[in-house]
């Protein structure tokens, strides 16, 4: 009923990069804009970082509610070689039914689906008359993207396959941007995506973690119906700001490390939680952070899902001495850091990214210059909006499996060094980092989205 303080039932899916902006919205909801919030943590976890992050969640934001989402058996040998964060999406899918009892148990007033259970979760919430809104946890380009995508398939011959793709009223998304599943319409990612994309019209509303002065074309179109007509509100709401932990250890050897460096003088390197880098690819970009002659904080994954990443880091290196030359200027390590605090370090100068959207917020938030380099998925596009939005530069060419093969550790050296010797790459990127600030502080653009949307949660 109006006015009342209204209960907002949070649905995130699988992986760290679904997972950690729900955590933010959760808190920012609970904390800043009056809502009893409830959380519901899938299980189990598909990786340990998940686990371990939700109980960090829970333990410091006491408000917001846990509701353990238990999902359906499920048979994923329909799916062989499927990466298991897709087949994760599956089977949450397939557990939809679930959600009825779920939230009439928690007395919910309004459900944010994450975008990947959106074409189900949204009929299941409409039975049961709670709104339904969705929270996109990557760009507004993206979500012009996805919204615009059914259309296009509609309108394309399966002969004619994917090409470049033109969003109305935002900008062209080339074929080489396009993430390389929707190429097969077969494919389980591709059958996901245009359902969703679809249901999108149905939502009572859209939050996506990006801000205005960062996404003018993407966020004006979708409001204005130019991407799809008679679209729901769309509320930019980020960037969605880290959530205090107050266990995390401040003596963290990295973050000691840090603290011993210039200002802006180290170059921290991130590719993400989800994807291994090739053991090829891995040693040429050891050569070229050499070759920069820069300081580096490099983070290395070694596997697809953490529980597995048992590999030495010299072995992964290929125990050639790189470790011992580098010594001093650079810290390597495997494994999770705090990526968060890493940004809002004053010594880091450079962030080379995959551009995970959550990892491309958290460098607007800080103002810290990013070198794109994406590998999957939505990361062309969130890297397009990187080099449009002045956050830092995106060298094209440099793909990770195509058919250009490896970038060289020399080539990888020479950009270093370019970037981080060009003063406005750091003084735009500083002034993407004040913008962001404005939009989510009082009275800012991201801060009466929420109040907004809050506002249509007590209706
Ligand atoms: Br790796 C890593 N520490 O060591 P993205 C990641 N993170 O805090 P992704 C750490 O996880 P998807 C680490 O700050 C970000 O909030 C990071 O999300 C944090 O990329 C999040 O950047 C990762 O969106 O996920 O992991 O590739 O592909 O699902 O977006």
């Amino acid at each position: 009923h109006a006015g009342a303080r209204p209960h907002v039932v949070l649905l995130p899916s699988a992986g760290m990069g679904h997972l950690v902006p729900f955590g933010r919205l959760a808190v920012a909801l609970s904390q800043g804009h009056g809502c009893d919030v409830s959380v519901a943590a899938v299980l189990p976890t598909v990786s340990s970082a998940e686990s371990r992050h939700l109980d960090a969640l829970f333990a410091a934001a006491p408000a917001v509610r846990r509701l353990d989402f238990r999902l359906a058996p499920f048979d994923a040998s329909e799916f062989p070689g499927a990466d298991p964060f897709f087949l994760r999406f599956e089977a949450m899918r397939r557990s939809a039914p679930l959600l009825g009892p779920l939230l009439a148990g928690a007395g919910a007033s309004a459900l944010v689906t994450d975008i990947v259970l959106a074409s189900v979760a949204l009929p299941v919430a409409r039975e049961r008359g709670v709104p339904c809104y969705v929270l996109f946890t990557s760009s507004a380009a993206m979500l012009s993207f996805c919204a615009h995508f059914p259309a296009y398939t509609d309108a394309t011959t399966a002969a004619a396959g994917v090409g470049d793709v033109d969003v109305p009223g935002v900008y062209r998304i080339p074929k080489s941007s396009v993430p390389q599943a929707l190429h097969d319409p077969k494919h389980l990612f591709t059958q996901q995506f245009v359902a969703n994309g679809r249901g999108l019209v149905d939502a009572d509303g859209i939050l996506v973690n990006t801000f205005d002065a960062f996404e003018p074309e993407a966020a004006t179109a979708l409001r204005e119906g130019k991407v799809v007509p008679d679209f729901p509100p769309v509320f930019a709401v980020g960037p969605l700001l880290p959530v205090k932990f107050p266990e995390k250890d401040p003596a963290a050897g990295y973050m000691q490390w840090l603290d011993a460096q210039p200002a802006g003088s180290v170059v921290y390197v991130s590719f993400g939680s989800r994807k291994a880098i090739s053991p090829d690819q891995l040693r040429e970009l050891a050569a070229g952070l050499e070759a920069s002659g820069q300081r580096f904080l490099w983070v290395v994954k070694g596997a697809v899902v953490d529980r597995d990443d048992a590999g030495e880091l010299g072995e992964l290196l290929g125990d050639d001495g790189f470790l011992e030359r580098v010594r001093g200027r650079a810290l390597v390590t495997k494994g999770w850091v705090e990526q968060e605090e890493i940004l809002r370090h004053g010594s880091v100068g450079l962030f080379i990214s995959h551009c995970g959207w959550n990892s491309v917020t958290e460098a607007a938030a800080f103002g810290v210059p990013v070198l794109a380099w994406p590998r999957f998925g939505d990361q062309r596009v969130n890297a397009a909006v990187v080099a449009r939005g002045g956050l830092g530069a995106w060298e094209e060419r440099w793909s990770w499996d195509g058919e250009e093969g490896l970038v060289s550790g020399e080539e990888i050296g020479e950009k270093i060094k370019a970037v981080m010797v060009d003063e406005t790459v750091a003084k735009k990127a500083a002034k993407v980092g004040d913008a962001a600030t404005a939009a989510t502080a009082k009275g800012g653009t991201s801060y009466r989205s929420l109040a907004e949307f809050v506002g249509h949660c007590r209706d």
